[in-house]
């Protein structure tokens, strides 16, 4: 599983263009993971959205990640489901899928990375890194020095997110996570397969380095 550049889509900070559309183009630019993340949409519209996202990305190896709905996750085979701390618990999550998928989980403090370590989780997502307008709930950031805390305790891959883009991209890489989500600097770029291009490279640098 390759983390290093995870796509988080927002159909409403997509300016008009479709989800699939903003899917393809991230995908060309190097995108190597993507979360379908709907927040206001039927179950029958998330899942047809789903379906289309997933037959595009089955045919490039990459993985689909569904936000909240482990129901939507099973009903399509989707390769995993990504729950934060309010949504169904982990250990409920993962009695019901066994192996059958990936669980990722939102970590909003250290000791909920060490707990979703400790249940089984695939991967945490470190949220938020940065402050945010994409996300209303979110809790207070956790900066650099949380991130390094966090992967100090745990060995399970990590992925940042919240206020990710070029000019921070490389200080997250080089401060433990192992990739980087981005929701608006990529869905609300005038051009998302050179912003995923971009970050893509500025990863592969930070990596490197
Ligand atoms: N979870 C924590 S922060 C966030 C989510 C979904 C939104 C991140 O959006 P952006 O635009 O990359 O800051
Ligand atoms: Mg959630």
């Amino acid at each position: 599983m390759d983390y290093t550049l995870y796509l988080v889509t927002d159909r409403g900070l997509s300016k008009g263009r479709s989800t699939l559309d903003i899917v393809q183009a991230a995908v060309r630019g190097g995108v190597t993971c993507v979360q379908l993340r709907e927040k206001n949409c039927s179950a029958r519209e998330f899942i047809a959205e789903a379906i289309s996202v997933q037959s595009f990305l089955k045919e490039h190896r990459i993985p689909l990640i569904i936000n909240d709905r482990l129901d939507i996750a099973q009903a399509i085979q989707a390769d995993g489901v990504h729950l934060g701390q309010n949504d169904i618990p982990l250990k409920m999550a993962r009695a019901i899928v066994k192996d059958s998928m990936l669980i990722g989980i939102s970590a909003e403090s250290l000791q909920d990375a060490v707990e979703a370590e400790r249940y089984g989780a695939d991967y945490i997502g470190v949220s938020p890194i940065y402050a945010t307008a994409t996300k209303s709930d979110t809790a207070p950031a956790l900066g650099l020095k949380g991130l390094r805390e966090i992967r100090k305790a745990v060995k399970i891959p990590l992925v940042g997110i919240g206020g990710l883009n070029r000019s921070n991209a490389a200080e997250v890489i080089r401060n433990g996570a192992d990739g980087i989500a981005a929701v608006s600097a990529i869905v609300s770029a005038d051009d998302p397969e050179k912003a995923a291009a971009e970050l893509s490279e500025i990863i592969r640098q930070a990596v490197i380095l």
